[in-house]
């Protein structure tokens, strides 16, 4: 079963957390920000290493002084209206993330709201978007985590899944 928690991501153990990063992977703010903060600067030095990434995929790190393993970190596309390929964009990442979770042996996972801070998307389309791919793959996972920042987040989350 989909857990949504209101948390901070950065104090969850488990095997990987998602990062909703920017294309450089330098860091940012946000749950970027608080990520490379609680991971340390052990983490800035390894994305430099990464070259970036491209919207809608995800790269690997570890968690360095994080609880979690691994962060995967994903970029999130920026809200445009909603004609620019935004959905399949975001869409993307939370199948990315599975996928390089899967390929590590994770069993557990937690992703933010991906792209709903400052990057605009709207937070139930988007919300639907991240719950439909949590489905898909929630079988092959001990834990799926939907870790939301404020109860109202969280609150569209259960009313989506209809709890
Ligand atoms: N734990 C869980 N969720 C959090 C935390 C936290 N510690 N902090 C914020 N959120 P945002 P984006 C939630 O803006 O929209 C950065 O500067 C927040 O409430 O972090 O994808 C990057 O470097 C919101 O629901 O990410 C990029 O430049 C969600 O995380 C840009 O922002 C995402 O908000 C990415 O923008």
């Amino acid at each position: 079963m989909i857990e949504i928690l209101v948390a901070d991501i950065t104090h969850l153990e488990v095997d990987a957390i998602v990062n909703a990063a920017n294309g450089s992977l330098l860091g940012g703010g946000g749950v970027d920000g608080a990520i490379h903060r609680a991971a340390g600067p052990e983490l800035l030095d390894f994305c430099r290493g990464l070259g970036g990434c491209p919207t809608g995929e995800v790269r690997l790190s570890p968690g360095f002084d994080l609880p979690a393993s691994h962060v995967l970190h994903a970029v999130g596309p920026i809200w445009q209206g909603g004609m620019a390929g935004e959905t399949a964009q975001l869409r993307s990442c939370y199948v990315a993330a599975f996928e390089c979770a899967l390929s590590q042996a994770c069993t557990s996972i937690a992703f933010p709201a991906i792209s709903t801070g400052v990057y605009g998307f709207p937070k139930r389309p988007a919300a639907e978007t991240a719950l439909a791919v949590m489905q898909q793959y929630e079988e092959q996972f001990a834990r799926v985590i939907a870790c939301c920042f404020i109860e109202e987040d969280a609150a569209i989350y259960r009313d989506i899944l209809g709890r």
